[in-house]
């Protein structure tokens, strides 16, 4: 093999919580206010990373962020040392301090979108970090993974960084979530397909009942900012109706590796158009498109929704077969389940299913694809990675002592203002900076 596909998974931070936040996110909406489990959130994605790492993948890590975000509660007013600035958000604006202390950079699916370097006009792989505009919590994400990005691909030559798109509605942008790549092997030249929501300018599509969160404005100003050439580039409509029924990124209703692309009958606007777009452009690169198309009549979209089939993982095994990963409550659900196993009964790359049990983050929206951000990289891309981002057996250990020695065992809204969970977080994040060698890449340490 040529090339890899590394995921890089959120790790959960400190302040894990239930806030319901994410107005389109059904599990968001529904799982308000429960009682968070920080440290189990972050055990249970951290054996999801061990377990593809023992397959042979190779996993990286990226970190939580700085939370709650005393810089943006001084910037909306709120005065004193740290402990009167939690004191005054907990008691005129609660809503605020649980959107800036919201542990969301866990989805790492929407921290950038990525192009591999075989598709750059450049050679070389960019990253340009989601504005997250649609949601004020999600918002502030953009310039610590800019930070942590450039920390982990630090090398010019290989790779290259651009800034957030503006952040206004018209650009939208939710990172690797809406955005699919077709082909074959990693380090070849592929498909890049960006799937958006909502077009602003001369769009007359849009969903009604919840916002669409990616503008194909924005994902046409990543295609040329990661200089994607247009014969191998496709910009695909995701259907309006699904969005509506809780659909609020594309990895809610569709997921590809290599030649794969599985997905709901009713994932795409004009669907067969685009299919054929995706078929005709991976032609001219010597590929054939695997489409794996789920009919309603065997998974509806409420299930796909509640289930979060598609939020799968589909991985190459070092033996060349695929597996997809798919958290416990695709299990649960019987027709979820039967199909799953059908499935790899068909005759495509997929013949094993792993379950994971990722609760935790399901509660807010978070499935398995969620919490992965995909990036192709050849071989000499790979020695250019900080090396000490990647998981193994002593990565591992290490970062579950550092879980069970700074994370809380339940959160509610309520203990966001005690300043004493402020220290606990900090104290964790500068210790895992150095375990990860990443620098300073937090505001409370570029203080001094
Ligand atoms: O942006 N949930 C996240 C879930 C992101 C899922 N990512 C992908 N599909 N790739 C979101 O809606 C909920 C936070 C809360 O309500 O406490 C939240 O932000």
């Amino acid at each position: 093999m040529l090339g890899y596909e590394v995921n890089f998974d959120g790790l959960v931070g400190p302040t894990h919580h239930y806030a319901g936040l994410s107005f389109g996110n059904e599990a968001s909406t529904k799982h308000s206010n429960n009682v968070s489990n920080p440290k189990l959130a972050a055990k249970q994605g951290l054996l999801k990373m061990k377990a593809l790492a023992d397959l042979g993948l190779k996993q990286g890590v990226l970190v939580p962020q700085e939370r709650p975000h005393l810089p943006r509660l001084r910037q909306l007013g709120f005065q004193g040392n740290d402990a009167q600035v939690l004191a005054q958000a907990m008691k005129y604006a609660p809503q605020l301090l649980s959107s800036l202390s919201s542990a969301s950079s866990m989805w790492t699916a929407n921290a950038a979108t990525v192009s591999p370097s075989a598709d750059s006009a450049d050679g070389r792989v960019h990253f340009t970090a989601a504005n997250l505009n649609n949601k004020f919590h999600r918002s502030i994400e953009a310039e610590t993974t800019s930070q942590v990005l450039q920390a982990i691909f630090n090398n010019q030559r290989h790779f290259a960084h651009h800034e957030a798109l503006p952040q206004v509605a018209l650009f939208g942008d939710e990172g690797a979530a809406n955005h699919n790549r077709l082909g074959g092997d990693y380090a070849k030249r592929s498909v890049q397909v960006f799937v958006y929501g909502q077009q602003h300018y001369g769009g007359d599509v849009a969903p009604q009942r919840y916002p669409a969160r990616q503008t194909r404005e924005a994902s046409e100003a990543i295609a040329r900012l990661h200089q994607l050439d247009g014969q191998h580039t496709v910009f695909v409509q995701q259907h309006p109706d699904v969005i509506d029924q809780g659909v609020f990124h594309n990895d809610v209703i569709a997921v590809s590796n290599q030649q794969v692309l599985f997905h709901h009958q009713h994932a795409f606007l004009n669907q067969h158009q685009a299919l054929d777009e995706i078929r005709r452009k991976m032609a001219s690169i010597e590929q054939e498109l695997i489409a794996i198309e789920v009919p309603s009549d065997r998974v509806s979209v409420a299930d796909a929704v509640q289930t979060y089939l598609f939020n799968s993982q589909i991985l190459t095994r070092p033996d060349g077969g695929m597996s997809i990963i798919v958290p416990e409550e695709s299990r649960q659900n019987p027709q979820v389940w039967a199909y799953l196993n059908d499935m790899i009964q068909m005759g495509t790359p997929i013949d094993d299913i792993k379950v994971f049990d990722l609760r935790e983050s399901m509660r807010n929206g978070g499935g398995p694809a969620c919490l992965r951000l995909r990036v192709a990289l050849n071989e000499q891309e790979l020695a250019a990675v900080n090396p000490k981002v990647l998981m193994n057996d002593v990565l591992f250990v290490t970062l579950n002592q550092w879980v069970d020695r700074h994370y809380r065992d339940q959160l509610t809204q309520h203990d966001l203002a005690d300043p004493q969970l402020l220290m606990e977080s900090r104290t964790a994040l500068d210790e895992l900076s150095v375990i990860l060698g990443l620098g300073s890449v937090y505001p409370f340490q570029q203080q001094g």
